[in-house]
């Protein structure tokens, strides 16, 4: 059993030359580290000192019957306000690998995030075994306060302010104005010794490609589950994803550095029917440069021009190589995988547009959608109000196909009724033991884009992909029923789709969100309600004896 104390409060924090007042962790950034044992009971008892509302969501912990610890602000519980605390109390059963804990309120993952590391009970893996660790932590930086920028950026009704910095560990690295000692993670590496480096994308709007100059990277696990071993000269990594790698120090000693790039996936369908302005902003989804960290041979001196060496990555819109990276994973329990489907699904997810509200300064603004679907936040948490069965707080009407469907990656603009999304805090309901099959298919109205999709209280089969339209005939042909990789988050590619698969059987309510903040801000989610099954490890336990208030 681990137990520990989490203090949300302000702390002052440098970073790519500023120091600010942010809200942290225990006064650290990236936070603490969760350190564990598959099995082990973790008790965190948070405090918010913040002065804003916040929860702390445990990425990627399945929390088996354990719903009410799930951390989703409005979903699985009220935030907790200025003063609160809260015990989250949780068991990391059948678990282990690199997950993650984070803010699932407003844009507090920003600075509220830190990894959690759940060791197997033997410590021994499926994959050679590293002579040390490290954790790589990617994150953003604005200069501002991001809780600021999301307001500002919702109240303008288009784009929000791009990051000033993309991080490793809290720092953005040689690229960027701050090249000190201190602007700089460093990794210390041994001749011939291999390292395990634990990567999570704690960022909120970009996915990356990652290299290290030289060296292979042996990826060994995703989203905390195992796949085959695999070496990349780069990997990607959206946020709300994990990833094990292994490096193993075989070049001649010196200085090497590992960058982070932002990968760019907007794909313009006609750039003529937009203003030339309106395609700069759209194009500008990114931040330009990326972060970077130093991998340091011990026996060489630091960054001796002659024996310093920087990575190659691919072009920052490089979607082919987001998606052939994605379909090169492959489990290592393919006895696991559900062999059929009880009920299917396809969700439209993409940009839309609302009517902006008369105190906006605008007359539409944008807006994400699931199945033309924009999700409003509730007042209650969804958790507690189908628990308690209070009514008017959502609807069960989610619909498990487009309501009129239509030419999904046409290069024209879609029907006018997809462009203006309908507003509804919609759940689609699941009987325990249902096997999904769900396609998420990526639309737009301006421009595609990627969402990295995130599954709360499971990890999901990633059955395929594919560009284009879902083809109901043709493309179930094509997908790895064998062993596809288990994961928590996948990438919705950029003007296609990508099938997944999961049995219902964790009762209670799953939040299901692209992991883009900006596209969570705009409504991009819906919720599964997964009812109890009749055994006796199938129903969700009553709430802990205090849950936190929600606002009259
Ligand atoms: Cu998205």
């Amino acid at each position: 059993m681990g137990r520990g104390k989490a203090k949300i409060g302000v702390s002052s924090v440098t970073a790519n030359c500023v120091t600010k007042d942010m809200i942290v962790v225990n006064g650290q950034f990236p936070g603490p580290t969760i350190y564990a044992v598959e099995g082990d009971t973790i008790i965190v008892n948070v405090t918010n000192n913040a002065g804003s509302g916040v929860t702390i969501h445990w990425h990627g912990v399945r929390q088996v019957l354990s719903c009410w610890q799930d951390g989703v602000g409005y979903i699985t519980q009220c935030p907790l306000k200025q003063g609160d605390s809260f015990v989250y109390n949780f068991t990391l059963q059948g678990q282990t690998g690199t997950v993650f804990w984070h803010a699932h309120t407003t844009w507090l993952r920003a600075t509220v995030h830190g990894a959690i590391v759940v060791f197997p009970r033997d410590f021994t893996y499926p994959h050679t075994k590293p002579d040390d660790q490290f954790i790589v932590t990617l994150g953003e930086w604005w200069n501002g306060d991001p809780e600021a920028i999301e307001i500002a950026g919702l109240e303008g009704g288009g784009p929000f302010q791009l990051a000033d910095a993309l991080l490793v560990n809290g720092k953005p690295g040689y690229r960027y104005n701050c090249t000190d000692v201190e602007g700089i993670t460093r990794f210390t590496i041994s001749a011939g010794k291999t390292y395990l480096l634990r990567v999570i994308n704690a960022g909120l709007n970009t996915e990356e490609f990652l290299g290290i100059a030289n060296h292979k990277q042996t990826v060994v696990e995703v989203d905390g589950e195992y796949v085959t071993p695999t070496d990349f000269d780069t990997t990607y990594i959206g946020p709300g994803q994990t990833m094990n790698v292994l490096i193993t120090a075989d070049q001649a000693p010196g200085s090497y550095y590992m960058e982070a790039k932002g990968y760019s996936s907007v794909i313009l369908t006609d750039p003529a029917e937009l203003p030339a302005a309106a395609v700069q902003v759209i194009l500008n989804d990114v931040p330009k440069i990326p972060a970077s960290a130093l991998f340091q041979y011990d026996s060489a001196p630091v960054l001796d021009p002659s024996t310093t060496f920087y990575p190659g990555l691919p072009a920052e819109n490089d979607s082919s190589f987001a998606m052939q990276f994605e379909n090169s994973l492959f489990t290592l329990r393919p006895q696991d995988v559900p062999l059929n489907a009880t009920r299917n699904m396809l969700f439209t997810v993409g940009t839309a547009s609302q009517f902006c509200e008369p105190s906006q300064n605008c007359t539409f603004r944008a807006a994400g959608e699931v199945n033309n679907i924009t999700f409003v936040l509730p007042k209650i948490d969804l958790l507690q109000a189908y628990y308690f069965g209070i009514e008017g707080v959502y609807t069960t009407d989610f619909p498990d196909f487009p309501e009129s469907p239509f030419f999904y990656t046409s290069p024209d603009s879609p029907p006018t009724a997809q462009q203006i999304s309908k507003l509804g805090t919609r759940v689609s309901v699941l009987e325990y033991g249902t096997v999904l099959d769900l396609v998420l298919q990526g639309t737009m109205v301006f421009a595609f884009e990627s969402h990295p999709f995130h599954l709360h209280g499971y990890h999901f089969y990633v059955l395929g992909r594919g560009q284009g339209d879902w083809d109901p005939i043709n493309s179930p042909s094509t997908l790895n029923y064998y062993n596809p990789p288990h994961r928590f988050t996948v990438d919705v590619p950029s003007r296609g789709w990508v099938a997944i698969r999961f049995a219902a059987t964790n009762p209670g309510v799953w939040f299901l969100h692209c992991h883009l903040e900006k596209h969570t801000s705009w409504g991009m989610q819906m919720a599964f309600i997964v009812k109890n099954g009749v055994g006796p490890d199938q129903t969700l336990p009553p709430p802990p004896p205090r849950l936190t208030a929600c606002a009259a």
